[in-house]
Order: structure tokens, then C-alpha cells, then sequence
């Protein structure tokens, strides 16, 4: 066995591990990230595309903005199309005064990456059998790489290892308590080397969401609403092309330009939230504590602002001798990712046909929509919802 310290451990080297792990680096606070998949691996999962004002401020804030401000676009809001409705942009720029970002997820993960490798900072990759010891005693995470036996003792641990890792399980069963919804279908995405529509879209439609997204000026990604019980082999280029126009109204529909898929994957979707996020030494952040469905472009940016959270309470901790953060953490990240399921639920709900609804449900789908169409009211909240609530004092 091999013996080492640090003062915090980060299991998981997704976007919250990183980022934590950047932001205590720059604060000079001594950590490790511990991560399950190689560097490559990582860096192939295709994910989210939009970022909130907040999250852009983030990384302005942490030096990884270059790449975005050259490259992404600031977007001012998202459009939604309705079968036989007119179409409704949620205008963050009118109500809200700021923008939001289409920039990917796989380029922050490649940023953090190489700022990271940069600056020295200790990443482990492809680390095996990553398991919690004494986590509300003398915390420590031990790993096997290549075969040898490690242990990292530590002050604090941070489970940055999304919904399958092993962190969450740290924390007693009957100490936790879940929420969750399960949805009946899932989002099949594609990515296509083709120019994407002007604006993120979500179009309602009798036969299923079907939605338009982008990555650059020549990478656009694309999903519909599909059983979550069909496979990737059952759609073929062709088929989904064909499911996603006939969801389009026809002037957007015409624009859409379609080609060979480069990458197809099937998400499913869930809401869940596993409360508390801290137990004894254990701290949860990102996907390990809570998962959204795709329609609200939560994840993501729940991900960092749990990020900023927990970052603000180390550095306290460490840097002025307060645990006020740390004590508050779970209860003020909870806040905001209710906020956040709470928009991604009811976007999900409005945009999506469900198998089992009935005729009364469908009048409240609609309702809801000429809601959104009537009042400026609704459409200020949202608004505000889709850009993403500040982050608490
Ligand atoms: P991640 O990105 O899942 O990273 C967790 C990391 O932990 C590692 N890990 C382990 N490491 C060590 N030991 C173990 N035993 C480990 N077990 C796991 C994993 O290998 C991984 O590298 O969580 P994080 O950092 O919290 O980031 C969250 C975001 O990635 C996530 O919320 C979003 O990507 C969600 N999401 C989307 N969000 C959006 O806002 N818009 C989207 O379009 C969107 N598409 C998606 C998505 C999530 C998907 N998943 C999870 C399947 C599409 C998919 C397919
Ligand atoms: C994406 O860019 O892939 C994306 C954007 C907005 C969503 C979901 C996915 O709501």
C-alpha cells in the first residue's frame, strides 16, 4: 500500500471535479482528483451546450473563457415552436438584460484539462476501486493504478463522481433521502458536421419533442423524443431526419440542414435529488447528488454552481478559519437545484407527450403554453428560470 495526503480528495474528473479542483488550485489549497475513465474517455463524452450567465461568469472569473468569448456564441434566449401555435422566444435579453452562451461541454473539459496539466495540478486517471474510508472520522480515499495499492488520507473528500459513482453510497441509507422521477422516454441526440439553426429550438409536437442545438458554426446537434426502450439500431440516419422535420414547423424545418451523423447516443431522463449533501467529512457536487432532465440545460450548470458553492466554503475554511459555508453548503446548493428541477420538470412536462396522459392533461400542456403566449408576466419568469438564478451570499 501505497501512502500519500492532501487536503482534499476529489473523486470523479467531469466538469464539477475539475473545476473544483481548478479553483482550490488557485486558491492554494493542496488537492487530487481520482478518476475511474482515462483523460480520452472523459474527453469524448458529448454533452451539454449551454451555459448560464452564471456558469460564463464562472469561468471568466477562473481564466477559462478565452476559448468561449473567441469561439462560442452569446446567445439572447431560445425559441419555442408549437404545432399549430405561434412560437414563443423566451427573450432572456428583454427581461433579464443578460445572455446566456452556446459553448460545449466537451471544450470546458478540454480547457480544464490542459489548465490543469499546466499548472502542475495532481490528476489520477484511470484509478480503480476508488473506495470512501471513515468519512465522518479521518477521511480517506483509497484507489489501485497499475495494479498497486494507494491510499490518500485528507481533511475533506468531494464526490464529483456523478450519479454512478460510489460517493453518494458513503452517506447511510437511513441518513439519505431521494426524490425522484423516472420519464418514460428518452432524448436521441446526433451530432452532424453541418451548420446549425440561428437558435437553440424546442418544438412541441403530437408526435414528440424533437429539438435543434449547436456546438459551432459547422457542428450542430440534434435530438427527438423517443421510447426509451428502442435502441440506437433502430434509428438509422434516415429515420431520424424524417421524425425530426416532420416535428418542425416547415419554414424551420427547410433550414435544417441535415447530413450523416458523426455521433448517436440515447439519454434518458430523471429528475432526482439525494439530500443531505454532506455527511460528516463528505461533500456531494454536480451529477453525484442530483440529475435533470435535457430540457432546461440544467445539469451542467447545476454542476458548477454547486462548484461555487463548495469552492467558497473550502477557501473559507481554509483561508480565514470560518466553517460558515461549509456548514450552510447543503441546504444553499438544495436551494438552487430545487430552482432548477423545478423548471426542467415542468419544461419537460409542457414539451413532451407522455404515453399515459389523457385529454385533461393535454388541455394543461396547452394552457400552459398560451400562458407563456399571453403574459408578459410568465414570460419574465421564465425567463429569469432559463437563465439561471444567481448564486446566494
Ligand atoms: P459527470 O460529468 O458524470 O462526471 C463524473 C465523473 O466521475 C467519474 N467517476 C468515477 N471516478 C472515480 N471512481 C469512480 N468509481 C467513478 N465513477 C464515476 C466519471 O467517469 C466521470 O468522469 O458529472 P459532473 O462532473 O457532476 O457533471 C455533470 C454534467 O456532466 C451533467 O450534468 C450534464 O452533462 C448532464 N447532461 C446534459 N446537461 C445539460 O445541461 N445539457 C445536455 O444536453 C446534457 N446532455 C447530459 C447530457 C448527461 C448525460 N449522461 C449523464 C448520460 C447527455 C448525457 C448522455
Ligand atoms: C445541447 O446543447 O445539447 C442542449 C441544449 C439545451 C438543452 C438540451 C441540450 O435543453
Amino acid at each position: 500500500m501505497k501512502d500519500a495526503k492532501t487536503r482534499v480528495a476529489i473523486i470523479g474528473g467531469g466538469p464539477a471535479g475539475l473545476m473544483l479542483s481548478h479553483i482550490l488550485g488557485v486558491n492554494g489549497i493542496a488537492n487530487v482528483v481520482l478518476e475511474r475513465q482515462s483523460m480520452a474517455y472523459v474527453a469524448s463524452r458529448i454533452r451539454a451546450g449551454v451555459l448560464e450567465y452564471g456558469t460564463a461568469e464562472l469561468l471568466k472569473e477562473y481564466g477559462l473563457a478565452d476559448r468561449m468569448l473567441r469561439e462560442g456564441k452569446a446567445k439572447n434566449g431560445a425559441l419555442i415552436v408549437w404545432e399549430n401555435r405561434p412560437d414563443f422566444f423566451i427573450d432572456l435579453k428583454k427581461w433579464t438584460g443578460k445572455q446566456m452562451w452556446a459553448w460545449g461541454q466537451t471544450n470546458i473539459q478540454e480547457d480544464l484539462h490542459d489548465m490543469l496539466t499546466a499548472s502542475g495540478a495532481k490528476m489520477v486517471h484511470e484509478a480503480d476501486e476508488v473506495a470512501l474510508r471513515d468519512v465522518t472520522g479521518n477521511p480517506s480515499v483509497t484507489y489501485v493504478k497499475d495494479g498497486i495499492q494507494h491510499r490518500l488520507s485528507c481533511d475533506f473528500i468531494c464526490g464529483c463522481d456523478g450519479f454512478h459513482g460510489p460517493s453518494r453510497q458513503a452517506i447511510p441509507r437511513d441518513v439519505r433521502r431521494e426524490f425522484e422521477r423516472v420519464y418514460p422516454f428518452g432524448w436521441l441526440g446526433i451530432l452532424v458536421e453541418r451548420p446549425p439553426l440561428e437558435n437553440f429550438t424546442y418544438a412541441y409536437h403530437s408526435d414528440g419533442m424533437a429539438m435543434a442545438a449547436q456546438r459551432n458554426p459547422m457542428l450542430s446537434r440534434y435530438y427527438v423524443q423517443a421510447p426509451i426502450t428502442d435502441r440506437i439500431e433502430d434509428w438509422s440516419d434516415d429515420r431520424f431526419w424524417e421524425a425530426l422535420l416532420r416535428r418542425f414547423p416547415n419554414d424551420l424545418a427547410s433550414q435544417v440542414q441535415t447530413g450523416p451523423s458523426i455521433e448517436k447516443s440515447m439519454a434518458p431522463l430523471r429528475s432526482f435529488v439525494s439530500e443531505p449533501l454532506r455527511w460528516g467529512k463528505l461533500f456531494l457536487a454536480g451529477d453525484a447528488g442530483h440529475i435533470v432532465p435535457p430540457t432546461g440545460a440544467k445539469g451542467l450548470n447545476l454542476a458548477f454552481s454547486d462548484v461555487f458553492y463548495l469552492s467558497r466554503a473550502l477557501c473559507t475554511h481554509y483561508l480565514e478559519g470560518s466553517d460558515h459555508y461549509l456548514d450552510c453548503y447543503s441546504e444553499m446548493a438544495l436551494r438552487r437545484i430545487w430552482a432548477s428541477e423545478n423548471i426542467s420538470w415542468r419544461l419537460t412536462k409542457m414539451l413532451h407527450i407522455f404515453p399515459d396522459d389523457d385529454p385533461f392533461d393535454q388541455r394543461m400542456r396547452e394552457s400552459d403554453y398560451d400562458l407563456l403566449l399571453g403574459s408578459e408576466a410568465a414570460q419574465k419568469a421564465l425567463a429569469y428560470e432559463y437563465l439561471g438564478l444567481p448564486f446566494e451570499d
